[in-house]
């Protein structure tokens, strides 16, 4: 028996000893009304009449009571709102598999090279699907950076599935430097202070989930960061991290594979 019939059991007893109580009251008016009867006779019979008033109440509420009990409907319960700033699907804390978290970081004007990111406070972040942030000057920035074009660099880490075993090629364009690891390993190596540049590496991806990291900077004038994918030896498109490999579109670039 629920809480909720257990309460309204309780009440339907209540009521029901009050409706016993009236009973008895008349019955020992009449009775005390009768002209033939004694004090002791009266006092008797009233007692009797009470104890058979209260049992059969009693049982009946006993027995009506689960079947008259409605429960409340259930009530629908939505589900959680994301956590603010990570609407977008990031882990915070960890990589997202279809997504790339990106933490930015200011850079002294000194800086030629990729920086050792661990070492350096993190300025704030971004959650990306993909990387296709054309060659510009000015604003709009890097998505997600709002007060700034130069100077900055951006660690990004993520995750993506591959369906099929296959070689796929991957395509990195950057002003200034970057570097593309899969699984820990160095697949393109694009660092350096310069101008958009693009440089092309190869990596046999077996199907499963695989790691991946871009770290990326730019210093002063035009920044550009792209990152594409094809099957080996097929046209390049920007590397959708939310689609696993390859995709309805990868796959018409099959080519030569
Ligand atoms: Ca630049």
């Amino acid at each position: 028996m629920t809480a909720r019939s257990q309460h309204c059991t309780r009440e339907r007893l209540e009521a029901c000893g009050l409706l016993a109580c009236a009973v008895f009251a008349a019955e020992v008016a009449l009775a005390a009304g009768a002209a033939n009867a004694s004090l002791e006779s009266v006092k008797t019979f009233g007692f009797v009449a009470v104890l058979l008033t209260l049992a059969t109440s009693t049982l009946g509420c006993l027995l009506a009571s689960d079947e008259e009990v409605v429960l409340p409907t259930a009530a629908v319960v939505p589900p959680a709102p994301p956590a603010p700033g990570l609407a977008d699907g990031c882990n915070d804390s960890g990589r997202t598999v279809g997504r790339l978290l990106g933490r930015f970081y200011t850079l002294p004007l000194e800086t030629r090279r990729l920086p050792d990111f661990s070492v350096l406070p993190s300025a704030g972040s971004v959650c990306l699907s993909e990387l296709d942030v054309s060659e510009r000057s000015g604003y709009p920035s890097f998505p997600g950076v709002r007060n700034r074009y130069t100077w900055f660099g951006v660690d990004l880490q993520g995750a993506f599935v591959v369906a099929q075993d296959g070689v796929y090629d991957f395509r990195l364009t950057s002003d200034d430097g970057s570097k593309l690891l899969i699984d820990g390993a160095q697949v393109i190596d694009d660092d350096g202070y310069h101008q958009t540049r693009t440089v092309v590496g190869s990596v046999d991806l077996p199907a499963g989930t695989h790691v991946i990291d871009v770290p990326y900077w730019q210093g002063p004038g035009p920044l550009s960061l792209v990152l594409e994918v094809a099957r080996h030896g097929g046209p390049f498109e920007v590397f959708h991290l939310d689609r696993p490999l390859p995709d309805i579109g990868y796959s018409r670039a099959r080519g030569g594979s």
